[in-house]
């Protein structure tokens, strides 16, 4: 016997049938960032990474343009198993001859190369306003500003994007998830903290008011809690970003595992919203010590979120985007390896006997419970790994890093 066909034994005792699984995971989507391979950046604008966020590191080889991105986006897809989705920031609109527009004024046409390359690999794209990164934005307030004209441009800049995913939605064929962040907050003691968040409210409402099909669209609101600059005071807190999704009916909230205390944690809130919300969004991450948007690796966080997916049974109600960004490795790697964890992530929590577990727990039978679910964190897990990446035609693990290797000499080191 194989190492495989005993894997698939051992894995069949437990009720578990792999090719069963693998062919239900391959279908689900995953959306790729296309931020993490220019240090979001964007292609509109020339100034710094404003909004509370950061990247750290100088590693050569970022991609400088349209092009570069995408080659680097399909280098990436070509490593990774599983189905993708690409999730474009509106600061990524690709402007031809000389032409450019403004936030405010983006048409469906600056994103028609985005749409051109989700076609070719058959996927669909997600979508999000950037509020972040511009001269409008330098105040640290957007949607949530004292100044009505600063809000009005925010607005029409949201508008944009409502009417840009809707044409995502059309042209794919894939509903587009479009997510509000901002970084609105201030570094000291507030002197107002509700006036942030009324008109933040309204804002927000007022982008909405744009028509749209609610199932094409899916709009999101994303909490945080605090950013780097705006330390004291974030408008889109948990409970103000929880509760507009709660009260705007065809509004998803979004949580970005980033974004709160350090003890908290987002796989205890995937089931609690789930109780609530048809429908939920994810930011994947790793957090060390606050948002720093660390690669996402295979670690207990990572695999209880995904198990509580799983468990809820809820793939087609939680739409799942990676969100990290670093810049002090390569670039390729740290997509590579992000997306890959996450599809391990993803490939255990399929692989664990959740019902009879569940049912243990419901006996009161606590002892086994503990004793099983130890027993199945050493099952043959890595061949049927290596085997899901066979059957999705992706190099197995030991195999991939080698090309990025290459690309890296052939390709990312030439771009000085
Ligand atoms: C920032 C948020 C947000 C961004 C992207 C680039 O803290 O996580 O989602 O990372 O919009
Ligand atoms: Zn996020």
């Amino acid at each position: 016997m194989t190492r495989l066909e005993e894997a698939k034994k051992q894995y069949a005792a437990l009720g578990i049938d792999v090719d069963a699984v693998i062919e239900t995971l391959k279908k689900q989507p995953v959306s790729l960032h296309c931020w993490q391979g220019d240090d979001v950046k964007g292609f509109d604008q020339d100034g710094p990474l404003t909004g509370g966020i950061q990247t750290t590191g100088n590693y050569p080889g970022k991609a400088r343009t349209p092009e570069e991105l995408m080659a680097d986006m399909d280098m990436v897809m070509s490593l990774c198993p599983g189905m993708k989705k690409i999730n474009v920031h509106a600061c990524y609109a690709i402007f031809e001859d000389g032409e450019f527009a403004d936030r405010d004024k983006l048409e469906p046409k600056h994103f028609k190369k985005w749409v051109d390359f989700a076609k070719k690999h058959g996927m669909g794209l997600d979508f999000n306003p950037t509020f972040f990164s511009h001269p409008m934005a330098n105040s640290g307030l957007t949607l949530s500003s004292p100044d009505k004209s600063v809000r009005d441009f925010w607005i029409e800049h949201g508008k944009a994007c409502v009417r840009i995913s809707e044409y995502f939605a059309k042209e794919t064929g894939v509903p587009c998830v479009m997510n509000i962040w901002t970084g609105d907050g201030l570094k000291d003691i507030p002197a107002d903290r509700m006036g942030p968040r009324v008109r933040y409210k309204e804002s927000i409402e007022a982008i909405l008011s744009e028509p749209f099909d609610k199932n094409l669209v899916k709009p999101c609101v994303e909490s945080k809690v605090f950013g780097i600059g705006v330390e004291s005071y974030t408008v889109g807190s948990a409970e103000f970003s929880l509760t507009f999704a709660a009260t705007h009916d065809g509004c998803l909230p979004l949580m970005d595992n980033g974004h709160y205390h350090p003890t908290e944690v987002v796989s205890d809130k995937i089931p609690a919203l789930l109780a609530f919300f048809p429908e939920i969004a994810l930011h994947i991450t790793r957090p060390i010590r606050w948002d720093s948007d660390h690669v996402v690796l295979f670690d207990d966080e990572t695999r209880e979120m995904a198990k509580e997916i799983v468990r809820c049974d809820a793939f087609d109600r939680v739409y799942m985007a990676l969100d990290y960004f670093d810049a002090s490795i390569n670039r390729i790697a740290a997509w590579s390896v992000g997306l890959r964890s996450w599809q391990k992530a993803l490939l255990m929590a399929m692989l664990t006997p959740n019902a009879a577990l569940k049912d243990l727990q419901d006996k009161g039978a606590y002892t086994e419970l503990m004793v099983k679910s130890e027993e199945v964190k050493t099952l043959p897990f890595g061949d049927i790994w290596n085997y899901y990446c066979e059957c999705c035609g992706v190099p197995a693990d030991g195999e991939w890093f080698a090309k990025v290797q290459e690309y890296e000499k052939d390709v990312l080191s030439k771009r000085v």
